[in-house]
């Protein structure tokens, strides 16, 4: 090396002396412990497991995992569609649902029990399928889906593949799941494979924005925010929505309008909340996808079982409402069914002999699927299609706490129903108020909306959370809030049994131009009970829902409330049988907030709430009619 260099060398040697030494470059590092190759690991449950992308039509293929019992051949095909996760959804358990029950016997998981081929498959867009995703699009050929495909034709391709591949396969297929995955169970009786030989739908999402999962009667729930977040940012769902807050109701509160906690959270950067944003009121982009609506104009091909939970937090209109718009297109009464349990949200796939505080003397989610779920896939998917007795509807009566098998439903049809009115003094029964035209008034402050639920409200899906139970929660929450007026019976001396569709019937003034109205039908239970001293006095809400006012005259046009003038609102609430037992009361609570889990009606009348401002939440004195020839009442479906 020449001299110049050598120095050089020696100053860039003395240079470095004194700093840490420079990373040295060395070569990749392969030591590992992990195999070459995966190893083969036995199967749970005796199930083989295969993955598959299955190719659709436009070439999309769609992440696919198949649990075949080992061994089996000719067996009946079970499959669930979703957007959470084939691969997890087909974990440990091969069900995907209901576990095997702890004494090994699976007889009360008919699905495992059934020895069917379970199939889970990711929606496109969503965990490990390709292709875009969009939140339940719309049917091929509706005004919002422009291409050729939707969860119809995915499904029918799906199918196709399956029986042509599947070789354990008998060629007959079925489809299930729950909420978003009971959408999916719908979508395919639109133009059905002819493989396909049952649907199975539980809780479906049908109509989002009259009282499925975005609105209530155009109220929106706003705590669904973070499901759009992290369904919409990424495939993998795994965009957190930190609010740094542990009560919900605090947060929402001081983020002001929907749109501007959106804003906040970039929550309006998803398309799906775009949407929203712009179709605030039931115009053709929530009508032209309302299931119901759309399987209404559909030849009846395939075989479907409705399930519906009683007190499903999510999604209590969707079953009813595909039940009540096919049932007459059932003219033979034997393709159209309908399940209702005293369930939250999916619970008939577990434990069902409570719900919060509320038992029911036994297991009901474990009976149905034995005595219903089982022997109805069964008859449908098995080779020999053995012989079911399953009623056309099967329904759960609580009070008494029996199960009911119904040619029909609803027992009390809307036209004979009993009006139960509200009278002064916070009086209530089924004759109307003496003299002329009173109110009870109520001032409702957006400033301190009333809570759905005892705060501190968790978030949702918040570890601890008790989200699924909060139908059933003690409405003495808030009785005694001065903005929650109440109306009730004196104590049953016989049994009052409601079943049916109560329809509210509220005639009301308020000093804004907008408002919401909640109306909730409640049973009391006694005081003192000998039996369960826990539940005295409890007022349990067997049916409750929300109204915003803006809609009064056209659920598809806004317009603001004329002030200080009494009006009509008549919106109908979700379906009920129950027995209000002697001793036990009937009450009715009213209120204009159900906070945070809708969002604040400002009771200014503004183009679109989601874009309200901080100076438009303003007080409002709600007066509602208790006497005279409006007088409100609710028409109840009374079993007389
Ligand atoms: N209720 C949930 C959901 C359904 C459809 C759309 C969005 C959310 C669910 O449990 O899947």
């Amino acid at each position: 090396m020449n001299r110049p260099l050598l120095l050089a060398s020696a100053f860039a040697l003395l240079a470095t002396a004194g700093a840490a030494p420079a990373q040295q470059r060395v070569k990749p590092v392969t030591w590992t412990e992990r195999p070459a190759t995966p190893p083969v690991v036995p199967d749970a449950y005796g199930y083989t497991r295969r993955v598959v992308d299955i190719p659709m039509r436009d070439g999309i293929k769609l992440h696919t995992v198949i649990a075949i019992p080992k061994g089996g051949r000719d067996l009946g095909i079970l499959m669930t569609r979703t957007p959470y996760d084939a691969e997890s959804a087909l974990g440990a358990n091969p069900s995907g649902y209901a576990a095997p029950t702890d004494d090994g016997t699976t007889g009360a998981d008919p699905i495992t029990a059934g020895g069917y081929i379970r199939v889970f498959q990711d929606v496109r867009g969503m965990h490990k399928s390709q292709g875009g995703y969009v939140m339940n699009p719309a049917p091929v050929g509706t005004p919002f889906n422009p291409s050729k495909v939707d969860d119809s034709t995915d499904t029918y391709d799906t199918i196709d593949w399956l029986v042509k591949n599947v070789k354990e396969s008998n060629g007959r297929v079925g489809i299930t799941g729950i909420s978003y995955d009971g959408f999916l169970s719908l979508m395919p009786l639109i133009n059905p494979h002819p493989a396909l030989k049952v649907a199975v739908p539980m809780n479906p999402m049908v109509d989002g924005w009259r009282g499925d999962d975005w609105f209530h009667n155009g109220a929106f729930r706003q705590t669904m925010m973070p499901y759009i977040l992290s369904q919409q940012a990424t495939a993998a769902a795994d965009t957190p929505f930190r609010t740094g807050y542990s009560d919900d109701y605090e947060y929402y509160l001081k983020g002001g309008s929907a749109g501007a906690i959106a804003a906040a959270t970039g929550v309006d950067k998803m398309g799906f909340f775009q949407k929203i944003l712009e179709h605030p009121a039931y115009d053709s982009y929530w009508q032209s996808q309302a299931m119901d609506k759309v399987l209404a104009d559909q030849p009846l091909k395939v075989p479907v079982m409705l399930v519906d939970g009683l007190w499903d937090q999510e999604d209590i209109y969707g079953a009813p409402a595909v039940y009540r718009a096919l049932k007459p297109k059932d003219t033979r009464g034997d393709m159209v069914f309908l399940s209702a349990g005293p369930w939250f949200h999916g619970q008939e796939a577990g434990n069902g002999d409570a719900l919060g505080a509320i038992k029911w003397d036994s297991d009901t989610a474990k009976w149905w699927r034995r005595n219903v779920l089982a022997p109805f896939l069964a008859h449908y998917l098995k080779s020999d299609q053995p012989a079911m007795d399953v009623a056309p509807v099967t329904i759960f009566r609580t009070g008494t706490n029996e199960w009911q098998r119904l040619q029909s439903w609803p027992t009390v049809a809307a036209a004979s129903a009993t009006r139960l009115y509200l009278k002064p003094g916070g009086a209530l029964g089924f004759t109307p108020a003496d003299g002329t035209a009173q109110t009870v008034d109520y001032v409702s402050d957006p400033a301190a909306p009333v809570s759905f639920r005892v705060r501190p409200n968790k978030p949702t899906y918040a570890p601890g959370s008790t989200w699924r139970q909060w139908l059933v929660d003690d409405q003495r929450a808030v009785s005694g809030r001065p903005d929650v007026i109440t109306f009730e019976t004196g104590p049953l001396t016989q049994a009052v049994t409601v079943a049916g569709v109560p329809e509210v019937h509220l005639n009301a003034s308020t000093s804004g131009t907008d408002s919401d109205w909640v109306v909730k039908l409640i049973d009391v239970y006694p005081e003192g009970l000998k039996a369960d001293t826990t539940m005295g006095g409890y007022q349990l809400a067997v049916s409750m829902d929300i109204f915003r006012g803006r809609y009064r005259e056209s659920l598809s046009q806004a317009k603001a409330l004329t002030p200080n003038v009494p009006l009509g609102y008549q919106f109908a609430l979700p379906m009920v049988n129950h027995v209000f037992q002697p001793g036990h009361r009937i009450m009715v609570q009213v209120q204009s907030s159900w906070f945070p889990l809708y969002d604040r009606n400002p009771q200014t009348f503004v183009p679109n709430i989601f874009r309200a401002q901080p100076a438009d939440y303003v007080k409002a004195t709600q007066k509602v009619t208790v006497a005279g020839p409006d007088e409100s009442f609710i028409a109840l479906p009374v079993v007389k």
